[in-house]
């Protein structure tokens, strides 16, 4: 059931410097709290692992079965729905619920895309939805591509991210046991679903080598992390803006593929609690919505909120900059109504 009411997402206008002094009182931003703490562990760590996953393409094409880069495509999706489906979408905004045996499934998927445990992800995700594009959103995409596709994770957190993330209310995700069991033995759990029996699996059971296996995997762990940034990066800067021009987030097909539909992230920045976090249905560019919705038809998904079509049309019509496939500029079939009562809210803005 759709909520009737719009949620503010902390967004922060850019031509709006009252609201962006407000919400960053000058004695929290000093000069010096941006300068990088670099953790050399994570950059060593990264460096390894990217050396590792190019040599992992390599072998797919040089010398390994073909079963295994099958089942690194299938281990990659499945990992990527344990964080869409799983940490985002139900965690992160609630915005559906799920019975016990599929918060397993999400819990185990997410595990092997090793991202943080949900409680850290959700954590990070929603102090970056209150305070998006501020110090204190943890990926904030006004410091450049880099720093908020994968320069966030190599050095310390902007202290903002702290002092104000403490403000989070996280006491739903402490409550459940499931995540509660995932975060406390996370550093047991992690190694074994992302890296030991995705490894051992090709070996036990088509005598794939060890090489080709252990590279292969990191490949598709790789991977996974890169779909996933693109989102705090790529689409945070580049694409249209058709639900609200005045924030980062943009659409982007791109990132979408990549992402299973987590790419349409002006819509999604701007109604968070929506299930799909798109307006489109379409599965070919949105795998999470079609996994939901397959256990929401089976029963173990349940109380899928979304955004009524009049709640969309009036939002694009008041903040939307006009790309909007049936509500933009340019569309013969709108009425001339919708384009005086936008302009005027245009003029107004
Ligand atoms: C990874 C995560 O890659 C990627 C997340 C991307 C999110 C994308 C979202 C986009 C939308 C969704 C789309 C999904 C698409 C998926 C597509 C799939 C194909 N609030 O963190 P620490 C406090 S992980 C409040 O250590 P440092 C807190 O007290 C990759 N408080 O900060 C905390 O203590 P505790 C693998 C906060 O020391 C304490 O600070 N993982 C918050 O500055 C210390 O926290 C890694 O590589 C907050 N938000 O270190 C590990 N944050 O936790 C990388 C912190 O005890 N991480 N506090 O409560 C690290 O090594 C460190 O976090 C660090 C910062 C070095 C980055
Ligand atoms: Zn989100
Ligand atoms: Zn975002």
């Amino acid at each position: 059931m759709a909520p009737n009411i719009s949620i503010p997402t902390g967004v922060l206008h850019e031509h709006d410097e009252e609201v962006v002094a407000k919400a960053i009182p000058p004695e929290v931003v000093k000069p010096s709290d941006r300068k990088l703490k670099l953790v050399w562990r994570n950059i060593i760590i990264f460096a390894y692992l990217h050396t590792v996953a190019v040599y992992g393409i390599y072998l797919m094409f040089a010398c390994a079965k073909i079963a295994t880069s099958i089942y690194a495509i299938i281990l990659y999706q499945l990992g990527s729905l344990g964080v869409t489906a799983g940490a985002h979408r139900l965690w992160s905004h609630r915005s559906y619920k799920a019975n016990v045996p599929l918060r397993i499934i999400l819990t185990v998927f997410n595990t092997m895309a090793y991202e943080n445990s949900v409680i850290e992800w959700s954590r990070d995700h929603r102090v970056h939805h209150k305070f998006s594009e501020t110090d204190a959103d943890p990926h904030n995409a006004k410091r450049g591509f880099f720093f908020s596709h994968v320069g966030w994770l190599l050095c310390r957190k902007h202290p903002d991210v702290k002092n104000k993330g403490k403000g989070i209310d996280m006491s739903d995700l402490y409550e459940d046991p499931i995540l509660a069991f995932q975060d406390r033995y996370y550093m047991i759990l992690m190694p074994i679903a992302c890296f030991i029996l995705p490894t051992l699996a090709p070996m036990y059971l088509w005598n794939e080598t060890f090489v080709n296996a252990f590279c292969i995997n990191i490949f598709r762990y790789i991977l996974t992390l890169h779909a996933t940034w693109l989102v705090n990066s790529a689409a945070h800067l580049y694409g249209h803006k058709p639900y609200d021009r005045y924030i980062n987030p943009s659409e982007n097909l791109t990132v979408s593929l990549l992402a299973l539909g987590e790419g349409w992230h002006n819509y999604h920045h701007t109604f968070p609690w929506d299930y799909k976090t798109s307006e489109l249905g379409k599965y070919s560019v949105n795998l999470s919505a079609a996994f939901i919705d397959f256990f929401a038809n089976i029963g173990w998904a349940y109380d899928l909120k979304t955004v009524s079509q009049d709640m969309v049309k009036k939002r694009v019509l008041r903040t939307g900059d006009g790309t909007h496939e049936i509500w933009g500029w340019d569309d013969k079939d709108q009425p001339k109504e919708d384009y005086k009562d936008a302009l005027i809210t245009h003029r107004k803005s």
